[in-house]
């Protein structure tokens, strides 16, 4: 009676037919939520086909990792992430079990539709951007090949908020996205660990009269994992996402509920739980707030224990914990790791420092996400040894061998042992994440190629000298299931009508397309599917802002974080530039543009929510004029996230990627795009750089300065003011910004931005404007020959095979991770 389900039971209980599923949906509802089918909800409908789903997730992962663990010999990856953005789960779960079909037809039977239904879907949004999507991307890739994973991170009570445009500027709303239940995750209370904080160190001597330490905390907090099943596609391997919640452990203070003080009775309960209650919304200036190190500290605590603890269980021993587990570092957010592994190596098993010291390096790789300086994580000494005092001393034991052997390499070089050292101590004494996280892998790597070779000779160039080999690139990528076959069904038909159905799993083959790109039916079946989602888009976009777009013009789009030095306001300048065309000559012949812009600015980014008024601001001005007449249309998408870039991707002709060179370090939006038959207009800044190489240069837009030109220019004096003088076109736009025109309620209103342009210009955004505007008219004479247009467009998607996050698994795995496939 203890055994699993015999297979025939499996299937009765979790067949894959519609008759099945239509059975099995009207069992949760009935059943599970008691509901008539015919009064359901649309609520109501999309739970019970969520739990149907997850029951086949289990039951056809039959690989699961509740198994593997039971297989000691396979190392598995831990993907250490403070964010993971995973975005709607019914219809990419649909797909990898291959029942999308089969669903749609079963929910005939219902009062709602199944599109319906995928739809009304709410989205976690536990992340901020690239960072947060590229662990969800990983997540799908490792199921995929069949790499036993667990990505750990934090069940964020609160998402990302969720974005309001009011009057033209954004305003922050609460993300409640677990109000209606979630029914992707199973809550495991069982599995709880304790986390502590605060308090003191003492040391003593133990039974075998070694020096040991021991951590007197001050505080202790419950960890409870929730579990959401990660399958690949078409595979047997189901993975595991496990966020962890903060809860008290005593949730309720009988002592001071029993003399009256009702408040204080849940008082401990509620600062507890605070932890995990919301995500921090700013995606590059790191906050040094006590609660966002304690989130970090709460996360990789139980992560590190939870692993230590299986482990164990199956008959490891802790010297052997690196064979068993291959732990990324997504950023130095999960950094803490390093100290925690350390403390629980030689406070809890007892293990010498050396032999510590190995098993950690061997266990941890750490990824680094930007060169931006500001963005780079320092806790200040203070705080961090007042939260987890332990960890300092470990932290200050590991730095004392790290300076110790830099002294030993470079002798006198006290420069270097300052430069290289854990602790800053130019000013307030901080802790470098980047420097502890460095020393605490054995291989260390930057998301694009030219960004990894920016970290390699500025950011770390001392820890390449010293330790060269650790060191490598591996391009980002995004998987083809959610990007392509979800969100593009259009594309993906025409693209398995002609290749076959490889290639979702295998995206190189995509390159079989290129002999079509010269059939003149082919293409033209291209041209009617980029017609049709663009038409989706325009509905979309006609709901969400009334604003009348046309499927005909060219669909020019930005989507991304608000930044300045993604240069959103670039756009900006090169709009009002056509827009000043239109209104000198209103029966100019220009290509007729929708320019649509998306994106978040952290709430405390003043500029860039600026830039955002700035855009509806223009497109105030443009979308109505009579002058304009239709041809230029300026579109701010409100609350762009997974479920919209869904939307926004496959309906794009033109790919903004417009970030100062050296910069983004890779952006992953680019690729999205180009597989989804965008051109992109770009600059050589992160991965941009790649995707040219391999859609070719001239199936690309390319403008600007390059990176080593950016460091020239501003070395040798860059004065955008100058600029300005001699160019006038741009003196013509920034003039219109700064005169009060977009703005007659607030005539200095944008002042702050365009004195930011003129005096500063920290990303060149005037340097390369004429470039930009050139290079938009090259834009506008290839769209002017849509046979010309409709080949690169194929082509970059024929080129585009090598930015599958399969891809970037496969180059984790061998080069990184260690790790292989376990095939069910
Ligand atoms: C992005 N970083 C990079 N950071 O900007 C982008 N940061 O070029 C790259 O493609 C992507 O990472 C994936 O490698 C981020 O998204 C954050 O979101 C972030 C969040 C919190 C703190 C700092």
């Amino acid at each position: 009676a203890a055994e699993s389900l015999s297979d025939a039971e499996h299937r009765t209980r979790t067949g894959l037919d519609p008759e099945s599923l239509r059975r099995a949906v009207r069992d949760h509802l009935f059943y599970f939520q008691g509901r008539h089918p015919a009064t359901a909800s649309v609520n109501d409908c999309y739970l019970a086909v969520a739990y149907a789903v997850r029951d086949r997730l289990f039951q056809h992962g039959v690989q699961s990792l509740d198994l593997l663990l039971h297989r000691p010999d396979a190392r598995i990856v831990a993907y250490l992430s403070a964010e993971f953005l995973m975005g709607p789960q019914l219809a990419a779960n649909l797909v990898n079990l291959g029942i999308l079909d089969a669903m749609r037809e079963a929910m005939t039977a219902f009062p709602h539709d199944l599109d319906r239904l995928i739809d009304h879907e709410e989205e976690p949004g536990l992340g901020n951007g690239g960072l947060g999507r590229l662990a969800a991307c990983y997540l799908d890739s490792l199921a995929t090949l069949e790499v036993p994973a667990i990505g750990y991170g934090i069940r964020y009570e609160f998402g990302i908020f969720n974005q309001q445009i009011r009057d033209g500027w954004q305003v922050e709303l609460t993300d409640k996205w677990l109000h209606l239940g979630y029914p992707w995750e199973i809550a495991r209370p069982e599995r709880a660990v304790e986390v502590r904080f605060g308090g003191t160190t003492e040391g003593y001597t133990d039974a075998d009269g070694r020096y040991r330490v021991r951590w007197n905390a001050a505080e202790i907090v419950m960890g409870v994992p929730h579990d959401t099943p990660i399958l690949g596609y078409r595979v047997k391997t189901c993975n595991l996402l496990r966020l962890w919640r903060a809860e008290a452990v005593q949730s309720f203070d009988f002592a001071s509920f029993n003399v009256g003080e009702y408040g204080r009775a849940v008082e401990q309960q509620v600062s507890t739980e605070t932890i995990s209650k919301v995500l921090y919304p700013n995606d590059a200036s790191p906050q040094g707030k006590a609660l966002r190190l304690k989130q970090q500290y709460f996360f990789v605590s139980c992560a590190i224990q939870d692993m230590l603890r299986s482990h164990i269980r199956f008959g490891g021993t802790p010297d052997t914990f690196h064979h068993r587990w291959a732990a990324q570092l997504n950023d130095t957010h999960p950094a803490v790791a390093v100290p925690e592994l350390m403390r629980l190596l030689l406070d809890e098993h007892g293990l010498e420092w050396d032999a510590a010291w190995e098993v950690t390096q061997k266990t941890f790789g750490y990824t680094n996400h930007t060169l931006l300086p500001e963005a780079l994580e320092t806790w200040s000494v203070d705080l961090f040894g007042a939260l987890l005092p332990r960890h300092l001393e470990i932290v200050y034991e590991i730095n004392r061998r790290l300076v110790d052997g830099v002294r030993r390499v470079y002798p006198g070089d006290e420069g270097r042992v300052r430069r290289m050292s854990l602790i800053d101590e130019s000013g307030r004494r901080s802790i470098r994440m980047a420097h502890l996280a460095c020393a605490g892998s054995h291989a260390v790597n930057g998301v694009a190629a030219l960004h990894t070779d920016l970290l390699k000779t500025q950011v770390l160039a001392d820890w390449v000298a010293m330790r060269p080999d650790r060191f490598h690139n591996v391009t980002n990528g995004v998987t083809p299931r959610r990007f392509m076959v979800v969100s593009n069904p259009g594309l993906s038909g025409l693209i398995t009508a002609a290749i076959g159905d490889g290639w979702p799993s295998r995206l190189e083959a995509l390159r079989e397309l290129e002999r079509f790109a010269d059939d003149p039916d082919f293409r033209a079946r291209w041209r009617d599917v980029k017609r049709e989602n663009k038409q989706r888009l325009a509905a979309a976009i006609e709901q969400r802002t009334g604003i009348v777009v046309y499927p005909d013009s060219l669909f020019d789009v930005q989507v991304k974080r608000i930044h300045e030095y993604k240069r959103q306001h670039l756009n900006v300048l090169h709009l009002l530039t056509l827009y000043r065309r239109l209104k000198a000559d209103p029966s100019l012949d220009i290509v007729p543009r929708t320019v649509v812009f998306g994106g978040k600015a952290a709430p405390g980014y003043f500029i860039a929510k600026l830039m955002i008024k700035l855009v509806t601001a223009v497109g105030a001005l443009v979308n109505d004029d009579p002058d304009v007449r239709g041809r230029l249309k300026v579109v701010f998408f409100p609350n762009f996230n997974v479920k919209v870039g869904q939307i926004i991707y496959p309906a794009a002709d033109l790919s903004e990627q417009i970030s100062t060179a050296g910069q983004e370090a890779s952006g992953t939006g680019n690729m999205k795009f180009a597989l989804n038959g965008a051109i992109t207009i770009g600059t050589l800044d992160g991965a941009n750089i790649e995707i040219r190489d391999e859609v070719g240069p001239e199936n690309f837009f390319l403008f600007g300065l390059t990176a080593d030109e950016v460091r020239l220019r501003k070395a040798a004096g860059y004065d955008p003011r100058a600029v300005y003088e001699s160019n006038p076109v741009l003196r013509g736009v920034i003039d219109l910004i700064a005169s009060g025109a977009l703005s007659p309620d607030d005539p200095s209103r944008f002042r702050p931005l365009v004195d930011g342009l003129l005096w500063h210009d920290p990303f060149m955004v005037l340097a390369d404007f004429q470039a930009y505007v050139d290079c938009q008219a090259q834009v506008d004479a290839l769209w002017r020959d849509g046979e010309a247009w409709t080949r690169a467009s194929i082509l970059n998607v024929a080129r585009m095979g090598k930015f599958s996050s399969d891809r970037s698994i496969r180059d984790y795995c061998e080069r990184i991770w260690h790790v292989e496939p376990v095939r069910a």
